[in-house]
């Protein structure tokens, strides 16, 4: 890989890929994205987009394998909690907040349970793929409960009896209603973001971002 070169971190596949695509094609970056490869050289500029699975992200921009990085606030959140108390660099930059990838981090139990409150969770098992923010958040509340960490099918837990109720992400709720839970508390609300590493000092790469930032300005601009 050329070190020259700037870095950014996408998700390879899944609900980012399309914005982030886009949003780079919106900066000016032309890319061959056409072949499944991990690296894609951008044609006009000194860029390399490296793709990945999005919890990837937040550590390779912060351990400085890419420069940047576009990845959700609820996995970039995760990540650095993951971080924290180790010696691992848990440090990034977030140069701005983008215009997708919209959810909320919620708590959620079977809907034939009724309106529950706080308390209710005392003592319960909560599956989640956000082990980190929850048991924050738990702390928070003064609430003495389980986590059970699935890294999928989050939802069905609670009928497959593995856990009491789900701390889950959730866009339109029709994931939650089609498996009877009802929505409670948000714990986070989460929107795609851009992400620098917080010891970058090339300074020809960082004259490429100055110069990508006014552009990115005006492309969330255009869309309001
Ligand atoms: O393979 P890889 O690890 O890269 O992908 P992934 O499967 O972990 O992530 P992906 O592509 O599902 O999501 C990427 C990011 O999109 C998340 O980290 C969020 O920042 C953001 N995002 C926005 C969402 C949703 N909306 C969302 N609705 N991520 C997941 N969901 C899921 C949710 O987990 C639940 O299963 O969609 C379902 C709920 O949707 P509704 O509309 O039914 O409420
Ligand atoms: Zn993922």
């Amino acid at each position: 890989m050329n070190n020259n070169r700037l870095r950014i971190a996408i998700q390879k596949s899944g609900r980012l890929s399309k914005d982030c695509q886009d949003l780079l094609k919106q900066l000016g970056v032309k890319l061959n994205l056409r072949e499944q490869r991990l690296i894609a050289h951008s044609t006009n500029m000194p860029i390399d987009v490296l793709r990945v699975r999005d919890d990837d992200i937040p550590g390779l921009v912060m351990d400085g394998v890419c420069d940047l990085g576009i990845v959700g606030e609820n996995v970039l959140v995760e990540s650095q909690a993951e971080r924290v108390g180790s010696t691992q660099n848990a440090e990034v930059i977030k140069l701005s907040k983008l215009d997708f990838g919209y959810c909320r981090l919620a708590l959620a139990w079977p809907q034939e349970l009724g309106p529950q409150d706080k308390s209710w969770f005392e003592g319960k098992r909560i599956a989640t793929t956000y082990p980190e923010i929850l048991k924050q958040y738990l702390q928070r509340e003064n609430i003495n409960a389980s986590t059970v960490m699935l890294t999928g099918s989050v939802e069905v837990a609670p009928r497959a009896g593995l856990a009491d109720a789900i701390c889950d992400l959730v866009s339109t709720g029709a994931t939650l209603e089609a498996n009877g839970l009802m929505q409670g508390d948000t714990i986070l609300e989460s929107k795609a973001c851009l992400i620098q590493n917080a010891n970058l000092t090339d300074t020809t790469k960082l004259a490429l971002i100055e110069k990508l930032m006014p552009r990115l300005k005006g492309v969330k601009q255009a869309k309001e």
